[in-house]
């Protein structure tokens, strides 16, 4: 009996690890991170992945669908058995089913994995059969990269930081005032914390409505499962000098302490760390459309995202990859079906100029990057209208306000980057001379050929730059 068993669980043992090896060495995995900045499109854009690869009709763009390589796509239970599935039925259900509508805002980090069946490239393809590889999407809120500046400040630095930069802040006044009142010695008790860690957090999320994009500790908006937790209940306060035991500061200090440690950090080892692909997400339209504050806090807040994939300047981070690093990045400005494709370039050209200063450090960090617009979901169409005389590019959708079908012309984007970036550095309050006005449409009712995903635009290029060379 005892021997059976004994050799039964080693049979086990060698299966499992025969399981590990071969799929490590003959099926290759390629993870593909998905992130952005609140409502950038994170769940779209994955949602119409997915079915334009399972359903490739659209996809003319990827090499490997081009040359007919691709013999299959599937969906397969994912290899991480703790992290939340992309739930892609029921947000797909929501795009294309009979009453079409945006999904539901997300929260937290989700995987799906895709599986291919492929023949390889060039002289190979002959020799050898079709080959499986795995695909797996990684869904994560930009927002918690943003949390990677925390790792090398301590308390003190990073409540001087905190508190100068949301000073003139009208969002932060009703905080500012209980923390400049609070006072630091007196002994720890619960409800004082959670009295400023709630204000706190109500400014947060009344700085992110107005257009802050620099409101961190990301998981203060975005808390998931840890809630109320003492990890999410500090606040920055004024102060100086060492603490003493058992007061407030000391508290605070040591939950501040805690979130690096028990929140930051494991997402950096057991999700970034991991990633071979990464596409970042940015709703510059939208941006566009808030105002010149609204952009250049975009365009700081996309900077020190991407000081993440240049993991040189955090040692921590460095000594955690030992080496490893994302590959290729892509930029990818959202939503560009609320623009005529005439005006498409020039977006573009507007998403390169954002994130010049930091494609140029991940250039330096040996990650192959590109900028491009796409929409996920084509929620229009295109038509030019004439309007006193002049030939208007406008596009077509319903309204999602109304449910009405209209015509509507966003405004010229400059053929310059620079006449919106410049003036929204200079601190300017508004746009001269020009009104971006974007309409929000309602997903189009679609009737799919077979074969055929959820249309886009320029989904495929951006696939086939993530992992066209893989396929
Ligand atoms: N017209 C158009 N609108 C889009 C497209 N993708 C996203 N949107 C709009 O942007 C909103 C946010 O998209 P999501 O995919 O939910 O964004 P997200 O990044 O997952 O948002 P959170 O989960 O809240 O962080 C949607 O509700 C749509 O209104 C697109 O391809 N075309
Ligand atoms: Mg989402």
């Amino acid at each position: 009996m005892v021997i059976s068993s004994l050799a039964d669980s080693l049979v086990r043992g060698v299966e499992t690890v025969g399981d590990r090896v071969s799929e490590t060495l003959f099926e290759p995995v390629i993870r593909l991170g998905v992130t952005g900045l609140a409502r950038s499109g994170k769940t779209v854009f994955i949602t119409s992945l997915v079915a334009n690869l399972l359903d490739r009709g659209r996809m003319t763009g990827l090499v490997a669908q081009q040359e007919g390589r691709i013999n299959a796509a599937y969906l397969q239970p994912q290899p991480d058995d703790t992290v939340p599935r992309f739930d892609f039925e029921s947000h797909l259900s929501d795009l294309t089913g009979p009453e079409p509508h945006w999904p539901d805002s997300t929260r937290a980090v989700s995987e799906l994995r895709l599986s291919f069946k492929a023949r390889p490239a060039g002289l190979l393809s002959g020799l050898q059969g079709p080959r499986k590889i795995h695909l797996d999407i990684v869904d994560y809120p930009g927002e918690w990269l943003l949390d990677l500046a925390l790792l090398e400040k301590s308390y003190e630095e990073w409540s001087h930081e905190t508190l100068a930069r949301i000073e003139k802040r009208p969002q932060a006044a009703e905080f500012l005032a209980q923390a400049k009142a609070v006072d630091l010695a007196a002994p720890h008790e619960e409800p004082a914390a959670q009295a400023l860690a709630g204000l706190f957090t109500t400014y947060l999320n009344a700085a992110r409505e107005a257009g802050f994009y620099d409101c961190t500790p990301g998981r203060f908006i975005l808390p998931g499962d840890l809630a109320g937790s003492p990890v999410l209940t500090f606040a920055p306060l004024p102060v100086s000098g060492p603490s003493r035991r058992r007061t407030l500061q000391r508290e605070m200090e040591r939950r501040y302490e805690a979130y690096k440690s028990q929140v930051v950090k494991p997402f950096f080892r057991d999700h970034f760390a991991r990633i071979d692909r990464q596409v970042v997400l940015v709703d510059a339209l939208g941006a566009i459309h808030k105002g010149p504050q609204a952009v250049e806090d975009m365009r700081r807040a996309m900077a020190d995202i991407l000081s993440a994939f240049r993991p040189g300047r955090n040692a921590w981070l460095s000594q955690m990859l030992l080496g490893k690093r994302v590959e290729r990045i892509l930029f990818a400005a959202t939503k560009a079906d609320h623009l005529h494709h005439l005006q498409h370039p020039r977006l573009t050209a507007i998403m390169e100029a954002l994130t010049r200063e930091a494609r140029d450090r991940a250039k330096f960090a040996g990650a192959e990057t590109a900028a491009l617009s796409l929409a996920a979901l084509r929620a229009t169409t295109e038509e030019m209208r004439s309007h006193d005389g002049v030939e208007l590019p406008c596009v077509r959708g319903t309204l999602l306000e109304s449910g009405k079908k209209a015509a509507f012309y966003p405004g010229d984007l400059p053929e310059d980057p620079a006449h919106l970036l410049t003036p929204a550095r200079n601190g300017a309050e508004g746009w001269l001379g020009e009104d971006y006005g974007f309409m929000a449409f309602a997903p189009a009712k679609l009737t799919l050929r077979p074969g055929d995903g959820p249309p886009h635009i320029r989904l495929d290029r951006a696939t086939q730059f993530l992992i066209g060379d893989r396929l």
